[in-house]
């Protein structure tokens, strides 16, 4: 199959769901073609089946905003076109949704029906989607699509919720690549980090308000009168400055050592005791995901889908979203001794191997099928 993915190229979770699809399907004998502003952030290498398509938009003084839309549709035409695509798979509705119908409909004009699917991820729908800017078009475009997915059940929920959808929605959770994402021995790094042998807590994001940094924070400066720690605190983003300022006010900064945006993220997860995320919403937490495939159990709030993914008292704890003094208890319960990290650690594995790359990828592979046959009857 000759698929083109659309996504953000950039650390976001939804483009790097999108780039590691397109490697795996990639291996799986698929030609994948890339079509993004600049190259993905996760695209580290290429293969003979993986081709990677830039967006250009030329500058014009009269442009106050570039019209990247425009750019982007013209893109998909050429590229369908000219490469002979036989689906176009696009991540994260705004704007791609409503530029991949734009193409389909161009492409119509040129004797080609290009079948479309959408994979919303979460803040497409949860909060920039709903926005009143934006709804009509979001509404409209998902319904256009041929096919359309989400990560979780709970985000399947939301877009009823939210949107006039007259449609089903199939859902396809994120996955993990096990051989990446294990826990490897990094005795000297965890030393550094611990030398006196703390336990080590982690939480990475882009520092954005929804994913609550000033409660892990807060969390950790109730742990460490308990269990002596160390938080390492992995991204940047608009929330940096303020996190940086409370944990100055709680006198905690000698604990935490603020990491920035990392690459290898598997090595400081493979240090790693517990990872914290009170995010406010989460379609599915595919950071907590990358944590539980290299062992560390998760503290995190209730909401959207990380339910479908941590399993209370098993994978960690989950607690309704701003109840700091529960995720401080939890996170003390599982710390505590060595035997109970223990059971934490291998459970959170064994929950993260049920979603495997190679177990998901099949159901993507098996949805693209069944909506290009679709399209082809003409339904
Ligand atoms: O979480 C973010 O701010 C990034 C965002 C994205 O689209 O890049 O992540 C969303 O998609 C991820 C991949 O499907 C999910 O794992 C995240 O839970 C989801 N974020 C939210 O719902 C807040």
């Amino acid at each position: 199959m000759k698929i083109g993915i659309v996504c953000y190229p950039t650390f976001g979770g939804s483009g790097v769901v999108a780039t590691e699809l397109g490697k795996a399907l990639a291996n799986n004998g698929h030609q994948v073609h890339f079509i993004t502003y600049s190259q993905p952030a996760r695209l580290d290498f290429f293969s003979e089946n993986l081709y990677y398509h830039e967006v250009t938009i030329n500058q014009y003084p009269l442009f106050d905003f570039p019209p990247y839309e425009t750019a982007l549709a013209s893109k998909l035409v050429d590229v369908v076109r000219f490469e002979k695509l036989d689906l176009l798979h696009v991540h994260y509705a705004i704007p791609h949704a409503s530029v991949a119908f734009l193409a389909k409909q161009i492409l119509k004009s040129y004797g080609i029906n290009i079948p479309i699917v959408t994979t919303l991820h979460g803040t497409d729908i949860t909060l920039v989607g709903k926005d009143k800017s934006f709804s009509p078009v979001v509404t409209f475009s998902i319904n256009q699509s041929d096919g359309v997915t989400t990560v979780s059940e709970s985000l399947k929920e939301q877009t009823f919720d939210y949107f006039a959808i007259d449609k089903n929605i199939k859902v396809i959770p994120n996955f993990i690549d096990l051989n990446r994402f294990q826990n490897k021995n990094h005795e000297h790094f965890k030393r550094a980090i611990a030398p006196n042998n703390e336990r080590i807590l982690v939480h990475t994001s882009n520092f954005r308000r929804v994913k609550r940094v000033e409660d892990v924070v807060l969390i950790f400066h109730k742990i460490i009168p308990h269990i002596p720690s160390k938080l390492l605190l992995v991204g940047d983003g608009p929330d940096r400055n303020n996190v940086e300022e409370l944990a100055r006010e709680l006198d905690i900064t000698d604990h935490i050592r603020f990491l920035g945006k990392q690459d290898a993220i598997e090595e400081i997860l493979s240090i790693s005791d517990l990872f914290i995320m009170p995010s406010g919403s989460e379609s599915f937490g595919l950071a907590a995901l990358e944590a539980m495939a290299c062992r560390v159990p998760v503290i995190s709030s209730n909401t959207g889908g990380l339910p479908e993914l941590n399993k209370n008292g098993i994978s960690g704890y989950l607690s309704d979203v701003g109840d700091i003094d529960e995720m401080a208890e939890n996170a003390i319960s599982i710390l505590k001794d060595d035997q109970t990290l223990h059971d934490f650690k291998e459970n959170a594995h064994k929950r993260a191997q049920e979603f495997e790359l190679s177990k998901i990828v099949p159901i993507y592979e098996s949805f693209y099928e069944e909506v290009i046959q679709k399209v082809k009857k003409g339904n």
